[in-house]
C-alpha cells in the first residue's frame, strides 16, 4: 500500500509532509494558475516505487514469498524462468476446428522461451509505457509504473503460421494447484492489432528502469495497458492459443465484466476530518485517464448538517461543479524517468520533442487538487469527478460496478 499522505490539510501541513515523505514530489510552481498565485501542493510522484504498489495477489503461499530452492523449482528466478506457448485442442458443438500452431514453445523439448531470448527480441521491438495499475474491484489506484517489454504479437510470431486461433489464454505460476490458477485472456485481434498511438499488449521484464521484482510479478509479467489489473498477469509462464472464442478469465467467475476497459475516474486522497477556520483547505487526489481520456476534474463543495443526508441524482448532477487543478506535464522528464530512459523512447510521447502527445497520457494517472478558501465553521462534503473527452461525467458512461469501481468519492470534514 502506498504511504498515506495528507490531502485535506493546511498549506503548512502539506509543505511539511512534502519535506518528510520520500514518495511525494514537489514539482515547480505552475505557470498556468488562473485563480491564485499559489505554489502547487505536494503531489504523488508519477512513478510509484515497485515496493509501494497496493498488492493484489492470490496464492498460498503467495509466489513472491518463495525463496531459495522453491523459487528455482517454481521457475521464478531470471535463470530458471521459461515461457511455454501451447496449442489448445479444445472443440465443442460450436467450435468445430481446434487451434493449430506452426510450432509450440515447450519446456519438455527445450524450445520454451527464456529471459535472454525475450530480451533479445526487445533489442528491435522493445516498448516502454507509463501505466496506472488499477483493480476493477478496488476504489483506490494501486500504483503507476514505467513498464518495459516486448509486444505479445512478436512472441506469437515465433509460433506461426497460426490457424483457428481466436483467443489467447495466459497464466502465471500458481503452486501447480488448479484451484490457485489465475488466468486472463485476450482476443487474437487485441493481441495483434492496436489503434495508432495506442500501446500494444506486452510481456514486461522491466519496471521503473529495473528488473521487475518478484512481488510485482517478475521475472516477466503480461501488461495490458488499456485494461484493469486482472489482465496483467504476474509470474507469467504459459500462453495457450485456442479457437474457443469465449473469455474465460478467472475474474469473470466473480461476475466481473472481463472486457471492461480501464475507467476514467478521479479518486480523493484520504484527508483530515477537522481543520481550523481561516486556513486554506487543500484537497488532493489522483485521476486515471481510462479509455475515454480526461478533459478535466471537477469538484463540488457542499455545506451540510452534522448528520450527512442522502443526496438525490438531480442535486448530484447540478453541483455546482467547479474545475480542479491538474498536475501539469513535468518540464524535465529526465528527473522523473529512470536513469537511461528518455521520454522520446516512451510510447505516447512525441519521439522528436519528448513531450507527451496528450495529457494526461492515456491509461496513466496524475494528481489534481483544489484549494478551498475562507470556509466558515461547519460541516462540509467535497466530491470530485472526472469528465472524459466524450463529455461524460463520472461515473458515466458505464456506472455498472462490475465493469470497474468508479463511483463518485466524497470527503467529509469539519471546519472548527
Ligand atoms: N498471477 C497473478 N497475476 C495477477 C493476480 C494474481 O493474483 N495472480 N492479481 C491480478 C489483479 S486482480 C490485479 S488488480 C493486479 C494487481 O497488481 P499489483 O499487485 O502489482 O498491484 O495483478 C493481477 N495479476
Ligand atoms: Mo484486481
Amino acid at each position: 500500500m502506498e504511504p498515506s499522505h495528507p490531502s485535506l490539510s493546511t498549506r503548512r501541513d502539506v509543505l511539511r509532509a512534502a519535506a518528510l515523505a520520500a514518495s511525494i514530489s514537489m514539482p515547480g510552481r505552475s505557470e498556468a494558475a488562473e485563480t491564485v498565485a499559489e505554489a502547487q501542493p505536494a503531489l504523488h510522484s508519477l512513478l510509484t516505487p515497485a515496493e509501494a504498489f497496493y498488492d493484489v495477489s492470490r496464492g498460498k503461499p503467495k509466489p513472491h514469498s518463495l525463496t531459495g530452492e522453491s523459487l528455482i523449482r517454481a521457475g521464478l528466478t531470471p535463470e530458471t524462468w521459461r515461457l511455454e506457448v501451447v496449442e489448445d485442442d479444445f472443440t465443442d458443438a460450436v467450435v468445430t476446428e481446434p487451434a493449430q500452431l506452426g510450432r509450440q514453445l515447450l519446456r519438455a523439448d527445450g524450445t520454451a522461451l527464456d529471459l535472454p531470448m525475450l530480451m533479445d527480441l526487445g533489442r528491435n521491438h522493445a516498448v516502454r509505457y507509463l501505466k496506472a495499475m488499477q483493480c476493477l474491484n478496488i476504489a483506490e489506484p494501486l500504483g503507476q509504473g514505467l513498464w518495459e517489454g516486448v509486444p505479445l504479437r512478436e512472441v506469437l510470431r515465433l509460433c506461426g503460421p497460426l490457424h483457428n486461433v481466436r483467443r489467447i489464454y495466459y497464466w502465471g505460476f500458481h503452486n501447480e494447484d488448479p484451484k490457485q490458477l489465475f488466468q486472463s485472456s485476450l482476443s487474437y485481434s487485441e493481441a495483434m492489432e492496436t489503434l495508432p498511438g495506442d500501446p500494444p499488449v506486452f510481456l514486461a521484464y522491466r519496471l521503473n528502469g529495473a528488473p521487475i521484482p518478484l512481488e510485482r510479478g517478475g521475472p516477466v509479467r503480461m501488461v495490458v495497458p488499456w485494461a484493469f489489473g486482472f489482465k496483467s498477469i504476474k509470474w507469467l509462464q504459459r500462453i495457450s492459443l485456442t479457437n474457443d472464442f469465449r473469455a474465460n478469465d478467472t475474474y469473470a467467475n466473480r461476475n466481473n465484466d472481463p472486457d471492461a476497459p480501464l475507467k476514467t475516474a478521479a479518486y480523493i486522497d484520504p484527508g483530515k476530518g477537522r481543520v481550523e477556520a481561516g486556513a486554506n483547505v487543500v484537497v488532493t487526489g489522483r485521476v486515471i485517464s481510462g479509455l475515454s481520456g480526461v478533459a478535466r476534474v471537477e469538484g463540488w463543495l457542499r455545506r451540510v448538517g452534522a448528520e450527512s443526508d442522502e443526496i438525490d441524482e438531480a442535486t448530484l448532477q447540478r453541483g455546482p461543479w467547479k474545475p480542479c487543478r491538474l498536475e501539469e506535464p513535468p518540464a524535465d522528464w529526465a528527473s522523473v524517468l529512470p536513469t537511461g530512459v528518455s521520454s522520446q523512447q516512451v510510447l505516447g510521447f512525441d519521439p522528436a520533442t519528448g513531450r507527451p502527445s496528450v495529457w494526461p497520457l492515456r491509461y496513466s494517472m496524475i494528481s489534481w487538487w483544489a484549494e478551498l478558501r475562507g470556509l466558515k465553521p461547519g460541516h462540509y462534503e467535497f466530491r470530485a469527478r472526472a469528465v472524459d473527452l466524450n463529455g461524460f461525467a463520472q461515473p458515466e458512461p458505464r456506472p455498472l460496478l462490475k465493469a470497474g469501481k468508479n463511483a463518485l468519492e466524497v470527503h467529509r470534514f469539519e471546519v472548527v
